[in-house]
């Protein structure tokens, strides 16, 4: 059943200059405050930045309009440590942001694919947006040079995690965080929705990507490094034994599985730093 929600405000004051590519407000290289605090006082930190759920430069016009979209269960620590450390890097960042949240209720396998076909399709009826970027709720940016923009092609953002020592883990890699044009991720029908339990839909998005004639870019390794925040295995997200048979017929299905095909009821919460869209996914589809 849906709820009915406010239109995000449009810029809430004209801005007369655009902001710059590169702010004179980035430090470089950071590290990542892992201190939990509660949501209350992260609220407390940071609502002087947003307005409407909204985080906006102050006295320049941002140059593109993002959206974050983080696929979400049961991991709130790691929400509050990424918004904890995120906030603050976009706002040197100069930039224009919701975040949405998208969380999977309890009642089925883990789909991340399909939470993030929900985020999109959901926020752009909230509000207009340049870019979206796709954001696992473990990875914190150590460098906010690492700018979240969307370019010509697909951006991987998520080059070198701690975990794998800093190094990219395959060529072929485009987990984690991701950054895709509002036409791009049209052009490509989004995610597949098939991809039910842990792996193999970020190998199937890389596909639709080259599928459609784009490639991928990323910035250089130094800029793009993460601290990944451990965690063990989760409840209701299993290995998918069946990835690498839908991998090997990912081309084919790409126009039927994805934006165009997915079913999902949800419910919004409009929060201080971020919208909490609940979703009951229908895996069978
Ligand atoms: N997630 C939850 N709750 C869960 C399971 C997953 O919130 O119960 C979300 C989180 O945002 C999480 C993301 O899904 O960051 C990815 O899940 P995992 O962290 O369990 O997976 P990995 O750490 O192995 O991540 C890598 C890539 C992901 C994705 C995944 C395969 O970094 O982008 O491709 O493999 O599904």
């Amino acid at each position: 059943q849906d709820i009915q929600v406010q239109q995000l405000p449009h810029q809430h004051n004209l801005k007369s200059s655009r902001c710059s590519k590169l702010p004179s407000t980035l430090v470089g290289r950071l590290d990542t405050d892992k201190n939990l605090i509660s949501f209350k006082q992260l609220g407390l930190k940071f609502q002087h930045l947003f307005n409407h759920g909204r985080l906006q430069p102050r006295d320049c016009q941002a140059l593109q309009r993002l959206a974050i979209i983080i696929p979400f269960r049961k991991r709130w620590s790691h929400l509050i440590v990424l918004l904890n450390n995120l906030i603050p890097l976009l706002s040197r960042q100069q930039a224009d942001v919701n975040f949405f949240v998208v969380e999977q209720s309890s009642r089925s396998t883990f789909n991340r694919g399909a939470l993030q076909n929900v985020g999109f399709l959901e926020a752009l009826k909230l509000g207009q947006f340049d870019c979206f970027i796709f954001h696992d709720v473990d990875l914190v940016p150590l460098n906010d040079k690492n700018l979240y923009r969307c370019g010509d092609n697909p951006r991987h953002f998520s080059v070198a995690l701690n975990k794998y020592s800093y190094s990219l883990l395959y060529p072929g890699y485009f987990g984690g965080v991701v950054g895709l044009s509002t036409q791009q991720y049209r052009d490509i029908n989004g995610n597949s929705n098939l991809y039910v339990g842990w792996g193999g839909e970020d190998d199937d998005l890389l596909e639709r990507i080259l599928n459609k004639g784009y490639y991928i870019s990323r910035y250089a390794t130094d800029l793009s490094k993460y601290d990944m925040i451990h965690h063990g295995m989760d409840e209701g997200n299993k290995p998918n034994p069946f990835r690498l048979m839908l991998l090997a017929m990912a081309r084919v299905r790409q126009e039927v599985d994805g934006l165009t095909s997915i079913q999902y009821n949800k419910t919004f919460t409009d929060l201080v730093l971020f919208t909490l869209i609940t979703v009951d996914i229908d895996n069978e589809q």
